[in-house]
């Protein structure tokens, strides 16, 4: 099975600021967590992060027909990316949305997921444990 794990915007900075928020661990740490995560369970688990909504779109429309599962954090263009809604939408792949912090604890703009609205299920304030969560909800839901 193959998955395809997207990050937004600043995601690559994680463990840099807001430790309280986002926690001590790295971007490198997560990449970390992929690889271990595609060994255990025998997944084939590839990676994109941009800051560049333009390129997050290009991206899942590339996965058409070539990835079966989709996990996404989005980062800030949760709130605000009809563009990547659509584009989820367009190439139909079941994907899960994972968010580091507890969104509905914090500010109100942070509540509305428009890429949420196609994701079968969201997995958030776990930390990085919630990539291997979402990973594991896509396998055992459509691995074969
Ligand atoms: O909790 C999450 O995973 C978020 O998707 C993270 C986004 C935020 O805009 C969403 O509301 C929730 C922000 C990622 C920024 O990451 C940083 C990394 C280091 C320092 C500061 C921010």
């Amino acid at each position: 099975m193959k998955i395809l794990v997207i990050n937004g915007p600043n995601i690559n900075m994680l463990g840099v600021r807001e430790p309280d928020i986002y926690g001590k661990q790295t971007f490198a740490d997560l990449l970390a967590l992929l690889d271990e995560t595609a060994r255990k369970e025998g997944l084939e688990i590839s990676q994109f992060q941009s800051n560049h909504e333009g390129a997050i779109v290009d991206k899942i429309q590339e996965s058409y027909g070539k990835i079966d599962g989709i996990v996404i954090n989005p980062a800030a263009y949760t709130h605000t990316s009809v563009a990547i809604l659509d584009a989820l939408k367009a190439v139909g792949i079941p994907a899960v949305e994972v968010h580091i912090s507890d969104v509905d604890a914090r500010e109100p703009f942070r509540q509305l997921s428009y890429p949420g609205m196609y994701c079968e299920k969201t997995v958030k304030g776990q930390g990085l444990d919630g990539y291997r969560q979402a990973i594991l909800y896509l396998k055992e839901k459509y691995g074969k």
